[in-house]
């Protein structure tokens, strides 16, 4: 079936190994109370919840050698790895509830992989405030979770690049060309370099300014193969503070309300989401679980509920009503 129709698993990764500030690892949690399944159950798609995946606790240490918790970064990883690859090898759309952004690493090594041994063409969205690109010589705080499209990339320490035996050729998991950052605000100095060399397509919010999310939205999924697996790194830091204040790294200035439902509704138009993360949600510093609400809103839009009056594209509506 279209991606967008496959039977959909929610996989549970309660752990914020790679964050500056604890209680991303509620993030599992706080989105099935605010109704997930439910919320994507009302849409007619079919779904099942695996429960959370398990992994060490959080020793909250300093870094070592420019890294904080490496070996259990890399635990997490591993599992959220094998999960998520579980899911695709069962024809399923798999959502990785996070838990902080350091997970995108293993579920895009796994979603990269699967693409790499069925020949298929693989686009990466990643909707953050961020543009996660650090390395150990760049970061300035030794938190993983400013890391993981950079290891993606091939940038990054053996066992995270290489991640459960590494890709079939030994390349990394990603190339640049796959890649689209957007709601980018806050890039370190050194990390900005690296993220220019490397050649990464970035749609940043002065972009997003003098664009429009239309616009920025039409170029991010151009060239979208009919084949194309779309995966979406959903960074709840993405949004404006204002309306997403439960998370760890705020920036202000990010996508408003309208603005983040239009970005959601246009990969729903693409019909090619294929596999999804919700990080870094906080529902230690959120309010009465707002933002984890408004995370299922946009995620349903994501998922195809258009709030447009006009009749839905003709593929997703036949199965969506
Ligand atoms: B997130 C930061 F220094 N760049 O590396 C760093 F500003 O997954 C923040 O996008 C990283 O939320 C934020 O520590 C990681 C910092
Ligand atoms: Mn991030
Ligand atoms: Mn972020
Ligand atoms: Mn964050």
């Amino acid at each position: 079936p279209r991606p967008a129709h496959r039977p959909i698993a929610l996989i549970g990764a309660p752990t914020d190994i790679g964050a500056g500030v604890r209680g991303a690892s509620m993030g599992p949690e706080a989105l099935r109370v605010a109704g997930l399944q439910a919320a994507l159950q009302g849409h007619g798609l079919q779904s099942f919840d695996r429960g959370n995946l398990s992994g060490p606790a959080n020793p909250w240490q300093a870094p070592v050698q420019g890294y904080r918790h490496l070996p259990e970064v890399v635990q997490w990883n591993q599992r959220v790895f094998d999960a998520v690859s579980a899911e695709l090898r069962l024809g399923h759309l798999p959502i990785l509830l996070g838990g902080d952004h350091c997970l995108g690493l293993g579920s895009i090594s796994a979603v990269a992989r699967h693409c790499a041994a069925r020949g298929q063409p693989l686009r990466v969205l990643w909707l953050d405030a961020h543009a996660d690109f650090n390395t150990s010589a760049l970061t300035p705080s030794g938190n993983l979770h400013g890391m993981p499209m950079a290891c993606l990339c091939g940038l990054g320490p053996g066992p995270l690049t290489q991640l459960a035996g590494g890709m079939p050729g030994g390349g990394p998991a990603l190339r640049a060309q796959q890649i689209r950052l957007i709601g980018v605000r806050s890039v370190d100095p050194g990390e900005k370099r690296l993220v220019h060399q490397q050649g990464l397509e970035v749609f940043d919010m002065r972009y997003i300014d003098e664009a429009g999310m239309r616009q920025t939205m039409q170029q991010a999924l151009a060239g979208l193969d009919a084949d194309c697996h779309l995966h979406v790194s959903f960074d709840v830091d993405f949004l404006d503070p204002d309306i997403a204040p439960g998370v760890g790294t705020p920036v202000p200035g990010g996508p408003g309300y309208r603005e983040a439902q239009l970005c959601m509704e246009m990969i729903a138009d693409s019909g090619r989401l294929a596999s999804l993360d919700i990080v870094e949600l906080n529902p230690a510093l959120d309010l009465r679980n707002r933002t984890a609400l408004l995370a299922v809103d946009l995620v349903e839009s994501l998922f195809g509920k258009s709030t447009l009056m006009r009749v839905p594209p003709p593929e997703i509506g036949t199965a969506l009503v």
